[in-house]
Order: C-alpha cells, then structure tokens, then sequence
C-alpha cells in the first residue's frame, strides 16, 4: 500500500480496467453457474442495509424483523409456516448447520461414537466439510438409473451411528430430485433426522408445481422433513451468496447455539458471527416484489429454454445424459471427451461446466440465458470439430 492514498476517479478507472477481465452474467456466455444476474429491485435493497449486522441483531432491530418475516415466507412456500432458521451465506454454511443440528441433536438422546451421515452420490461437496469439520463419516447412497438416490442403498447403509440422511431437491450437476417422500418415511420410521438440500430447486419448485408441472413432494409437508436448505441467490435471483435455512423446529437451532456473552442477543446457532443483514433485506424486498407470480415466469420461462436447449441437443451428433427434470441439461458425444467439448467452446467463448457423475457436458439454464443464447449456442456446438 502506498503512503499516500490516489484519487476517486484513479480507483474507479483501475476497478474499470479489473471488470473488463471478468465474465458476466448479462452476455450469457456463461452456461455452467447456479448464480444469475442480481434483480436490481434485490440491489438496490442490499445497498441499503450494509451496514446492518445480524450477528448483533438488538442494533439492528429493523433488519432482524424481516429476517423473521423472510423465514415465514420460505417456510409458507416450503410447506409450513412456523420455522426457525436464518439468511446465511449460501448453500454451504446451510448444509453445514443441519448437519451440525442432526449431530447434536442425535448425541443429545443418546452417546454415538462415530455418528455417521448419509448422502447421495450426487450430493453437493459441502456434505464433505460438513462431514469433516463435525467429525461425522460419510457415507454415499448409490443412484438410480435416472440418477435420484436409490431407497435400497439408503436402507442398507443405516446403522445406529447415522445421525442424518441427506436428500437433494434439484441436484448440483443434473438438476434431480431424490425420493424425498420416501426418504421421509423411513427416517420417521427409524427415527433419524432429514435434511433436504434444495438449494437449487427451493426457488423454483414449488412455483412450477402451482403452475401444473409435475414434480414429486420435497418439502416440509412431509413429516420426516427436519431441515432445508434454500439458497435465495440461485433461482431466487437476491445477490450472492445469500443463503437460506430452515428448521421444522427451533430445538433444532438450540441444539447448536452457543452463548454470545456481550451481544444484544445472548444465544448465536449461525457458524458465521457477523452476518449481513444485507441479504436478508434483498430476499425479503425480491419476495415482496416479485410474488408468486413473478417466480413462477421465471422458473417456466429457465424450463422452456431449457426444452429448447434439450432437443437441441437430441438433434444433434450430442447425446443427452437424460432428460432434464429442473433448467439442467447434461450431454456428451461419441468422439470428443467432455473436456474437449469445453475447451473447445471456451474459444467460442461460452463457459460450460463439467459434471462428475456421470462425466458430460453441463449447463444450467438460469434466468440470464435466453433463448437466442441457447440458439447461438447450438449453432457454435454443431460446428465444433
Ligand atoms: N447445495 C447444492 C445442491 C448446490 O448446487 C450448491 C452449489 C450448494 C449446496 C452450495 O452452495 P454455495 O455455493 O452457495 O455454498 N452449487 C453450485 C455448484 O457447485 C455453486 C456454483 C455456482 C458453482 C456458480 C459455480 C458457479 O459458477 O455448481
């Protein structure tokens, strides 16, 4: 750092100079992010709250109210009204608090060893530093034919150190939906915590199902369900990394609050301390605004591009993995490796991702790709040599 510090109009003009090196959203070219575009309604309301810090939520008492009301309306639109939870910093802090509240939870009715979880091959990999911050063994669930967790590999990898059972509600990198009705039934019956990841499918679920789609039950309708992660800054369209999680009960949040000596509230459950009250202020101002209504064009307009896309695929020299249940889309080809197909489309330009499981070509068709994007691109695949 220099002594003496440059003008405004230098810094602005060095930010300028570092943008131009990013990718935006905006071009879409980028193919293979669960992140969009920020709705400017969702800005607008994060800037006013910045300085705002839920870790010490008697300052900020304004803020600390719509964190409340924006955890009723998840909960409304997740299937019951009256949860606890907060709006954290995304996907992986949530995952990493149910586990944490399953552990403690499990170990406060009775002492386990080496408490175990369960999760599906097609699990996000914050399951794997949850797993290893909390001291918990990992185990996978194998997947169908259609790449949802299989209930028998559930069944047989159970024991009396499994602390919790995690289904996902619109998968990482094939957009599925586990058999959460089932999921659920089995853990009620053996007494075992769920935790349903919809991070991804939180946002756009629900609306797709009230709009006629068909999609199976997820959510806390069901009575097994204990937690849910839903990630308001992917389909939510609230600026990253906003992050949501929901708990059937507040036991669950107590199972894991430590003391906070000299805050203005004296129990914190949240891994991180100070905590924007920024995010919630765009969640709550993007629901407010948007409605039902509003989310549900959306969601329909990402399923109708990503019909598009997918038969764009199927007549073409690519193979589609299978058909895509939520906005992802999944190929391969017979004569070059995924890798190959990507590298090549990032000379065109186009930032694809690559999935694991199995190895293709991935896209997720958010709110920022449109239909003449998805049309250029299948006009540069095709010419891929
Ligand atoms: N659960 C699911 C089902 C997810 O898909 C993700 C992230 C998470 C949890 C974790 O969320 P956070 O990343 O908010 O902690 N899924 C995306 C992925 O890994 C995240 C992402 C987004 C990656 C944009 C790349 C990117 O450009 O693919």
């Amino acid at each position: 750092m220099e002594n003496k510090g440059i003008s405004h109009e230098e810094v602005l003009q060095s930010l300028r100079q570092f943008k131009k090196l990013d990718m935006t959203h905006k071009s879409g070219k980028i193919l293979g992010s669960m992140c969009t575009c920020p709705h400017p309604v969702g800005v607008e309301a994060y800037k006013m709250f910045l300085e705002s810090n839920l870790g010490d939520p008697g300052l900020f008492k304004g803020t600390q109210k719509m964190e409340d009301e924006v955890i009723t309306m998840l909960g409304e639109l997740l299937g019951k009204r009256d949860v606890s939870g907060h709006i954290i910093t995304g996907g992986t802090e949530a995952n990493i608090m149910a586990m944490r509240a399953a552990r403690n939870s499990a170990q406060h009715k009775r002492h386990i060893d080496e408490p175990e979880i369960i999760v599906p091959k097609s699990a996000h990999f914050s399951f794997k530093k949850a797993a290893d911050m909390l001291c918990l063994n990992l185990h996978e669930a194998e997947l169908d034919d259609d790449y949802r967790m299989k209930m028998d590999s559930v069944r047989e990898l159970i024991t009396e150190n499994t602390v919790a059972v995690v289904g996902v509600a619109g998968t990482t990198e094939l957009g599925k939906i586990d058999p959460i009705a089932e999921l659920s039934e089995l853990c009620l019956e053996r007494d075992i915590y769920l935790h349903v990841d919809a991070a991804f499918g939180g946002f756009s679920i629900p609306f797709l199902k009230e709009a006629g789609h068909d999609f199976p039950e997820f959510d806390f309708g069901l009575e097994g369900v204990c937690s849910i992660t839903i990630d308001p800054h992917k389909m939510g369209l609230a600026p990253i990394p906003t992050g949501g999680i929901l708990f059937r009960e507040k036991k669950y949040l107590e199972a894991m609050s430590v003391k906070t000596p000299y805050l203005t509230k004296d129990r914190q459950a949240t891994i991180v301390g100070t905590r924007t009250g920024a995010s919630t202020a765009a969640t709550w101002a993007l629901m407010k605004y948007m409605g039902r209504e509003g989310y549900t064009h959306v969601a329909e307009r990402c399923m109708e591009v990503t019909s598009i896309l997918a038969q764009g695929i199927e007549e073409s020299d690519f193979k589609l993995v299978t058909q895509p249940q939520l906005n992802v889309v999944a190929f391969t080809s017979d004569e070059m490796s995924p890798d190959e197909i990507s590298s090549k489309l990032k000379d065109k330009g186009w930032a694809v991702s690559i999935a694991s499981y199995p190895r293709a070509v991935r896209i997720i068709v958010m709110p920022h790709v449109k239909e003449e994007h998805v049309e250029t691109f299948l006009k540069d695949l095709n010419e891929l040599e």
